[in-house]
């Protein structure tokens, strides 16, 4: 247990404390989460955006206490706790009793939330475009939206996110160059840039994913988009995002990358979840000298696919 990531400092800083301290009362609805993780800032955004009541548990998930691994017994963050009050199953005058569910991954408790919190009016529009089929009607078939909503959230869990922590995670004696692992990186961002422009949203109409509305998409990749300065601090050549007029026939592509993520890290919602910047350096150091014990950065190593 000696490498386990304990060291990191244990609550969260600037804006997020803030946050943390606005949401520290007890509330039937719980979230267990790590300041510096990234897969925590997705859960922790939707909370924002949609006002949901909620109680936030700050936790170190390296040291896999015993009541957390109760709830998720994969030991990650983040996890959300909710306590339902339960009737007496019989007799009269016996107490009402508090059960307590748990989901856990980030992408499963995002769309739980979403669709729990379903109320426009008390939680703001719906994150996944929401409604029914309509052939050939007004306005857009939102089945097929939310499954292509759904293709680029796999396109960031399966491509970019993966692809980060193979070149934050580069070091020198690897197999491979550092040049793979930025091309292979930019390949995955590139490819989310030029869906936006190929379904029409070319920014004109709002910077998102869906143009107009802030969806489920843009959470999913906001956390690594706020941690890219993180390759740019640790590693040489950075994340290598080409320059304004020096992009070629990939221009308008990258345009509408700069458009996204200038829109993103500025996101409120993004910002409140966000602890002081020189923090983050200090805690991803593990990850840019490849020494991180955590799962993500072992099957990063490894070659694994990501918890
Ligand atoms: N697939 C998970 C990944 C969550 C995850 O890896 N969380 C990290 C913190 S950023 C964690 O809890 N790590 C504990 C460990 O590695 O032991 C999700 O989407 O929620």
């Amino acid at each position: 247990m000696a490498s386990i990531d304990t060291s990191l400092i244990p609550n969260p800083t600037g804006a997020a404390a803030a946050l943390a301290a606005q949401h520290a009362a007890p509330q039937p609805l719980q979230l267990y989460g790590g300041w510096f993780c990234p897969f925590v800032q997705r859960a922790w955004i939707v909370l924002v955006e949609k006002r949901i009541p909620h109680q936030y548990v700050e936790i170190n998930p390296y040291r896999k206490e015993e009541a957390f691994m109760r709830l998720n017994p994969r030991g990650l963050v983040p996890t959300l706790a909710i306590e339902e009050e339960e009737a007496p199953s019989s007799g009269e005058g016996e107490k009402m009793t508090t059960k307590k569910k748990a989901l856990y991954e980030s992408t499963i408790i995002c769309e739980y939330l979403d669709e729990r919190y379903a109320d426009e009016a008390a939680h703001g529009p719906r994150l996944l475009p929401a409604g029914p089929f309509r052939k050939g009607g007004e306005g857009e078939d939102s089945v097929y939206e939310r499954a292509r909503c759904r293709l680029w959230i796999n396109h960031v869990a399966t491509r970019v996110v993966p692809g980060f922590y193979r070149l934050l995670q580069h070091t020198p004696d690897k197999g491979y160059p550092i040049e793979e692992a930025r091309a292979e990186f930019l390949k995955g961002l590139k490819e989310f840039a030029a869906e936006m422009v190929a379904s029409g949203r070319s920014g004109e109409d709002g910077p998102w994913f869906l143009g107009a509305s802030f969806s489920l998409v843009d959470v999913m990749l906001a956390p690594w988009a706020k941690r890219l300065f993180l390759i740019d601090h640790y590693k040489p050549g950075g994340v290598g995002i080409p320059k304004k007029g020096e992009r070629g026939e990939d221009e308008e592509v990258w345009a509408r990358w700069d458009r996204w993520f200038e829109a993103v890290v500025e996101r409120d919602s993004v910002k409140a979840t966000w602890s002081d910047e020189d923090k983050y350096i200090e805690a991803y150091k593990r990850y840019a000298e490849d020494t991180t014990q955590s799962e993500v950065g072992q099957a990063t190593r490894q070659g694994r696919s990501l918890p």
